[in-house]
């Protein structure tokens, strides 16, 4: 069977040894990192996530599964941020109030590293005035945020809010994703971007800055 499909599989059955070790085997088979990721682990996620919606596994197998995924994305972390030399700006990211999903969050604090940005991870849930007030003290030029829940995305726009009234809006640039996540929505609450995944949220991020 292909790698990448058993490392899918794997992570499905939330094997995080045996996914660490197809893992391991496909970057020693000089498989794209960028494939590993998209076709390995987050395929696998994906059925998850499906399983998940039609109740046919429940949070343990799911939590599983983001056990297994953190064990292939850690063999990847390096190879996704090589090269990278941090001088383009700083980032501020976060998964908002309420909202404990972090890993799509880590993926795109991993590219961003990787495209030489200075990435201050903030966590999950994150209330907004923290977003704000270290995006401030920090002198970031951009605020990542991540949402996975229908819930949670409204949190975003508390931040925009804040940011205006703040004064902040003039320096900051915010940008949104996660799976409920949207360019309608992100327009919706004037957020000045929307990343549907890690490398878009790098390209977006980049334009953002004035770097692209
Ligand atoms: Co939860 N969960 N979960 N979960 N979970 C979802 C999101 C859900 C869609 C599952 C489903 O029903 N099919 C559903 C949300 C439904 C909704 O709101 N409409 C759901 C639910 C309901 C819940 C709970 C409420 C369940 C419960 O308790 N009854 C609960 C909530 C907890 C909370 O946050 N308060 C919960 C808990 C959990 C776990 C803790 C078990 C675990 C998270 C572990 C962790 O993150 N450390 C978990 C998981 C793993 C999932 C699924 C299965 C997978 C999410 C994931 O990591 N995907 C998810 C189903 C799904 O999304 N298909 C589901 C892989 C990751 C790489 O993708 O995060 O989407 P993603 O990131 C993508 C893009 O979205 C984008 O880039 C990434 C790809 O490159 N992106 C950005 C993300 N952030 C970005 C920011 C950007 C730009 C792009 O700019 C800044």
């Amino acid at each position: 069977m292909d790698l990448l499909k058993q490392i899918s599989e794997a992570l499905q059955v939330g094997d995080h040894e045996r996914v660490a070790e197809l893992t391991r085997q496909a970057i020693d088979q000089q498989a794209p990192p960028a494939s590993i990721l998209d076709d390995g682990l987050i395929g696998g996620m994906d059925v998850i996530g499906e399983r998940f919606r039609r109740h046919e596994i429940f949070l343990p197998e799911v939590l599983m599964a983001a056990k297994a995924m953190y064990s292939g994305l850690e063999l990847l972390k390096p190879l996704l941020i090589e090269g990278g030399v941090p001088s383009q700006g700083k980032i501020v990211i976060g998964s908002v109030q309420g909202d404990l999903h972090d890993i799509g969050k880590n993926l795109v604090g991993i590219m961003l590293t990787g495209a030489g940005f200075e990435v201050i991870d903030l966590g999950s849930d994150v209330a907004p005035e923290r977003f704000v007030e270290t995006a401030s003290a920090e002198g970031a030029a951009v605020i990542g945020m991540s949402a996975l829940l229908t819930t949670t995305m409204t949190v975003m726009k508390q931040v925009v809010e804040l940011a205006r009234q703040s004064g902040l809006s003039e320096q900051v640039k915010i940008i949104v994703g996660g799976a409920p996540v949207s360019q309608q929505f992100a327009d919706e609450i004037q957020a000045d971007a929307y990343g549907f995944d890690a490398a878009n949220a790098v390209d977006r991020i980049k334009m953002l800055v004035g770097r692209a």
